[in-house]
């Protein structure tokens, strides 16, 4: 078995496992899991030929770190009540949360290959309904940090001490309900909340600044009374610290947590990392060995860098 095959035969060890890791061992297993999305991802990019790959491989590595790392779950039980809620509000990034869903241990990953067909339960934009593991149906943007808002004070009414983690994305900042459910937040303490955005400059009309420019991002979520952190969101060193410090001090000051992700779309597979049209993704048959091949020749790169 070759380094890779083990990677992808791996799995996620428990939450219990990972308390006694070295932050080196922390850093590789999440890496590994951040490479194993992206794989997932092309694979199933593949079955339809086109699609949000781009934003699969983007948001890896903050999906790694999340579902490999922070959150508290139980792979065969996944509405188990004492659960921690990830909400993924942007529908249309179905394709890296089954990635990381296989990831997680809750689909199994030879499912994902039925991605988008009739009769599967992964459809092309993420429902509630008819996936395990999917809290809600996004893809209506703007509303998922609603619904977190109401479920982490919902969750302090019964004294549960499960957290309530939303994934929006840099679009969603357009949305007027994002703000209000962001002072919703602030209003009512709701320390069990973190949000974490994917700023990947990048909409359906073209670049973020070009259709609505949502910067100074991180002073507006300051404003807003948010405990704010911004990190290189394909950095899994600084998600693991700032997640950490969510954990550690939006619990403590009662207040909610954000961290702000700069990603970049097609992260770890050059030919796509320059796509002009990158929003929705053509990629040729031809190209997916490719893709990946590249994907493969990156993350052994990076490991030996770090061994
Ligand atoms: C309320 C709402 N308005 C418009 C759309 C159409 N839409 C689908 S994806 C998208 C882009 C949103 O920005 P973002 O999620 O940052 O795009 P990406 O980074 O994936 O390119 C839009 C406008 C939608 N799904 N929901
Ligand atoms: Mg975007």
């Amino acid at each position: 078995m070759t380094a890779t095959q083990e990677l992808h035969a791996a799995g996620t060890p428990s939450k219990e496992r990972m308390t006694q890791e070295t932050a080196t061992d922390r850093l590789h297993h999440v890496s590994a899991a951040a490479y194993r999305i992206r794989h997932h991802a092309l694979n199933m990019g593949e079955v339809q030929g086109q699609g949000y790959v781009g934003q699969a491989l983007g948001a890896a590595d903050m999906l790694a770190t999340v579902y490999g790392d922070q959150l508290n779950f139980r792979a065969e039980d996944p509405e188990w009540e004492g659960r921690d809620r990830f909400l993924l509000s942007t529908g249309h990034y179905a394709i890296g949360h089954y990635a990381a869903l296989a990831e997680a241990g809750i689909v199994p990953v030879a499912e994902l290959e039925t991605y988008g067909s009739d009769d599967s339960r992964l459809p092309m934009s993420g429902m509630s309904t008819y996936t395990p593991g999917t809290e809600i149906s996004g893809g209506s943007l703007g509303h998922g940090l609603t619904i977190a808002v109401g479920m982490a004070l919902g969750l302090r009414y019964q004294g549960s001490t499960a957290r309530v983690f939303n994934f929006l994305s840099d679009g969603e900042l357009d949305e007027g309900s994002t703000w209000e459910a962001a002072m919703g937040a602030h209003h009512h303490q709701l320390g069990n909340l973190t949000a974490m955005v994917d700023i990947n400059a990048l909409q359906a009309d073209g670049r973020t600044d070009t259709v609505l420019r949502t910067e100074p991002v991180t002073e507006k979520w300051e404003s807003f009374g948010w405990y704010t952190q911004r990190v290189d969101g394909n950095d899994v060193g600084a998600l693991l610290a700032a997640f950490d410090n969510a954990a550690d001090q939006a619990a403590a000051v009662g207040r909610p947590s954000v961290i702000l992700c700069d990603t970049k779309v097609g992260r770890g597979v050059p030919l796509l990392e320059d796509r002009e049209k990158a929003h929705f993704m053509r990629i040729e048959e031809h190209e997916w060995q490719t893709c990946r091949e590249q994907l493969t020749a990156g993350f052994d790169a990076a490991e030996g860098d770090t061994k």
